[in-house]
């Protein structure tokens, strides 16, 4: 590691002067419908984007990214230095949590599954040298403005320092092998595989180790959730992905040969901690069957596979697949943002022409 990368921290502020560029506002590019999304690696265009206050167009050559708080060696990098460093490259899901003023209360979809390439943020923490006391990392992005009846001054963040260490977090200037164009938040941003999209912030410019949560609307007014445990509800932060699960083949309103006798369903499950198992149904829940899962490697959404036999009545066949986590954790079948999904086809009378 060259030790002339790493500077002497920036002078309160200074970061806002690298921003040659706004687009004031909410901006959602919805992604397409889960058929469309049948590559593994999830194609730039094919992605959604969230930004809730507006796109910030970055000074790439004089951007620095500041680290600082509760460190014995506060330092500041540029693009340059973080690139000379040793590279890690991790294949995640990307999964946005949705509104967090109107939480969802049925499948979003706005999800894929890339690349990101950077360096683990626990190698830039290990070199500031974290001192006792330190209980989250807060990012900031450079991002400001309005949104949900707030104006704010910069996109903050908060991570446990458990999941800060982890070396699949990374601070990353690539994604698919590109360099991150300014809607993904280039320069740099956060990634947190296994997490939602939301603790990922874009157009990085401080990384602040700290003893507490950071008190900004976007870590304790917004993206807070009750989750239940063992019969007790606590309030917690949009943190790990829960399972999930989208079938991509068939399209829902498809229609079968009137010959058929099974469908070939598939599709992608997804969740923090991998995936245990999918169950799928060709009769609206009343059987099910287990389908073939791809083994996880790092935390990329794993493809299902099976043939599912049919019922001999003609009509509308309801094909549902449910998938759970390792811990066994399963979705519900409907009434959440992670629940069920399903496709109709149709399935004509013998005899009948088919399109
Ligand atoms: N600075 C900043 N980072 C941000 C956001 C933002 O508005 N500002 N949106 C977050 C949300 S809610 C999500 S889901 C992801 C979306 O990343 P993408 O647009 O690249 O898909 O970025 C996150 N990082
Ligand atoms: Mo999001």
């Amino acid at each position: 590691m060259s030790s002339s990368d790493f500077l002497p921290p920036l002078p309160e502020g200074a970061e806002r002067s690298v921003i040659i560029g706004r687009s004031p506002g909410f901006h959602l590019k919805p992604p397409p419908a889960p058929a469309g999304l049948r590559d593994f690696v999830t194609a730039d265009a094919q992605l959604f984007e969230t930004i809730h206050m507006g796109s910030v167009e970055v000074d790439a050559k004089r951007w620095r990214l500041q680290v600082d708080g509760l460190v014995r060696r506060p330092f500041s990098i540029g693009l340059d230095g973080l690139r000379r460093l040793p590279s890690v490259s991790v294949t995640a899901f990307h999964e946005c949590f949705g509104s967090p003023l109107v939480p969802a209360d049925g499948n979003l979809w706005r999800v894929g599954n890339v690349r990101w390439t950077g360096v683990p943020l626990a190698v830039l923490l290990e070199h500031a040298q974290l001192e006792t006391g330190a209980t989250h990392v807060w990012s900031d992005g450079l991002d400001s403005g309005e949104f949900g009846g707030r104006t704010m001054n910069r996109y903050r963040k908060d991570l446990p320092i458990s999941k800060a260490l982890s070396r699949e977090v990374l601070v990353a200037y690539e994604m698919n092998g590109a360099p991150l164009t300014r809607e993904r938040g280039g320069p740099v941003r956060l990634v947190v595989p296994g997490w939602f999209g939301t603790n990922m912030t874009k157009w990085l410019c401080r990384l602040s180790v700290q003893d507490g949560r950071a008190n900004s609307p976007f870590t304790t007014l917004w993206y807070n959730r009750d989750s239940e445990h063992e019969g007790k509800v606590d309030r917690e932060p949009v943190w790990a992905v829960e399972p999930n699960s989208m079938i991509t083949h068939p399209v829902h309103g498809d229609t079968l040969s009137t010959d058929a006798v099974d469908v070939e369903v598939k599709g992608w499950a997804w969740s923090n901690n991998g995936i245990g198992g999918v169950a799928l149904s060709a009769d609206g829940g009343a059987t099910w069957q287990e389908a073939e899962v791809r083994p996880r490697q790092e935390f990329e959404w794993q493809q299902f596979a099976a043939t599912l036999a049919l019922a001999r009545t003609p009509g509308l066949v309801s094909i549902i697949a449910r998938a759970r986590d390792a811990n066994g954790s399963i979705q519900p079948l409907s009434g959440t943002r992670n629940e069920a999904h399903s496709v109709q086809i149709d399935r004509p009378l013998p005899g009948s022409k088919t399109a």
